[in-house]
């Protein structure tokens, strides 16, 4: 029998609803001391607020976010909420003793994002823990490549060619949603997929990224004004409003070790519904990924012989990453169970109050990069990114 630990969530929407399966699911499939009790649930709008809490397995509900944070039955806050909001909830679950897990990216600014690393540090030496979502570091197949890579199995790094790739606002008559309202999600397609790839590129490799040249681009400027209905989103049908953040993010970056990036983010890439592919090319071999086939990794390692090339491991056995939790090999995972798997990690690293990552420090590194993306795309040149100290 483990040790409860409660869980407040704010948030009920996409992200709302996978961490709930995550907190709920977590402790059945991983062996770990603490329980999650998935206390209370946080949203704006009751009615919504209500089903979701009951239909996600929430023993309470509350419009009211700061009382979740006063709550004594809540030892971790979840921000699974739009960006705008991240620092000042983040900030004040700190400051109120709680552990924190919060969505990517992990502010709208790098000043959020250095209050947010500046708050989980000075708490810190208590024992509170502070974890930025990027749950593709959770997939065994990348957290797999990770490990190889850091092992040296590729040699040294000489190209990261990523992509993120969706489809879902090439139509024109697709609402302006709080995804495309600067002042609500702080970028578009570089902020929502650019800051995965970004972070994928930094954990994968051990490097960061420490200059970049960027091309931004919004290709449909005016889109039909939402409002809310029953605490819902709907088109108001009063007009167009103007889109205030990049639909597409293409750019360079230097490694910090020598090696060259490249990346790409569009919410227009026809066809593509959730794309992302990451590709490493080092001294001695190659390492491939793609997230339709989550459960692969393709190896390349230089060798003499005709018979020489890629091959497809199949990321399922036991002592890969996370998968001793699961099922048997070749009983395969999908993009949820990188969730689950999110929650194990900082549950074991509040137990043992041991490092956790990706960390705040993490959050702002990336936050770091994505400024100095649009930096570079606004001034047509290249920016340096400043140094985190977390990767050589
Ligand atoms: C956006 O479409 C989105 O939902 C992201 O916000 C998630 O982080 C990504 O995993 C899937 O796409």
């Amino acid at each position: 029998m483990g040790r409860r630990i409660g869980i407040g969530l704010i948030g009920y929407s996409f992200m709302g609803r996978a961490h709930s399966s995550a907190w709920r699911n977590v402790a059945a499939v991983f062996d770990t001391e603490l329980v999650p009790a998935l206390a209370v649930i946080s949203g704006r709008h009751e009615g919504p607020l209500k089903d979701a809490a009951a239909r996600l397995g929430w023993t309470d509900w509350t419009t009211d976010w700061r009382a979740l944070v006063a709550r004594d039955d809540v030892d971790v806050v979840d921000v699974s909420t739009p960006g705008n909001m991240h620092a000042e909830m983040a900030i004040a679950a700190l400051e109120a003793g709680k552990h924190v897990l919060c969505e990517k990216p992990l502010a709208n600014s790098v000043a959020e994002a250095e209050a947010m690393a500046e708050a989980a540090r000075r708490v810190a030496p208590s024992g509170v823990k502070a974890m930025v979502g990027f749950n593709y570091r959770r997939l065994p197949a990348l957290a797999l490549a990770s490990q190889l890579v850091v092992g040296g199995t590729i040699g040294r790094i000489r190209h990261v060619r990523a992509v993120y790739l969706q489809d879902w606002l090439i139509d024109p008559a697709f609402p302006l949603t709080w995804r495309l309202q600067r002042g609500l999600s702080g970028s578009g397609a570089l902020g929502d997929l650019g800051a995965h790839i970004i972070d994928l590129a930094r954990f994968v490799t051990g490097e960061e990224i420490s200059e970049v040249s960027a091309l931004l681009e919004t290709f449909v400027k005016h889109r039909p004004e939402v409002g809310e209905a029953d605490g819902l989103p709907a088109t108001t049908g009063e007009g167009q409003g103007s889109v205030t953040v990049d639909d597409a993010a293409v750019f360079l970056g230097r490694l910090s070790g020598g090696g060259m990036a490249t990346f790409e983010a569009t919410r227009f890439a026809t066809g593509r519904k959730n794309g992302l592919r990451f590709e490493l090319n080092g001294e001695r071999g190659s390492l491939g990924f793609d997230l339709e086939r989550p459960n692969e990794l393709e190896l390349y390692e230089s060798r003499d012989g005709r018979d020489a090339g890629f091959r497809r491991v199949l990321v399922t056995e036991g002592d890969h990453p996370y998968v001793s939790g699961w099922w048997p090999p070749g009983h395969v995972l999908g993009w949820d169970h990188s969730f689950v798997n999110e929650a194990r990690d900082f549950l074991v690293a509040v137990e043992t109050d041991g490092a956790l990552s990706p960390d705040f420090e993490d959050g702002l590194a990336v936050q770091r990069v994505l400024a100095a993306v649009e930096t570079s795309a606004s001034e047509r040149c290249w920016v340096n990114v400043e140094p985190s100290g977390r990767y050589r």
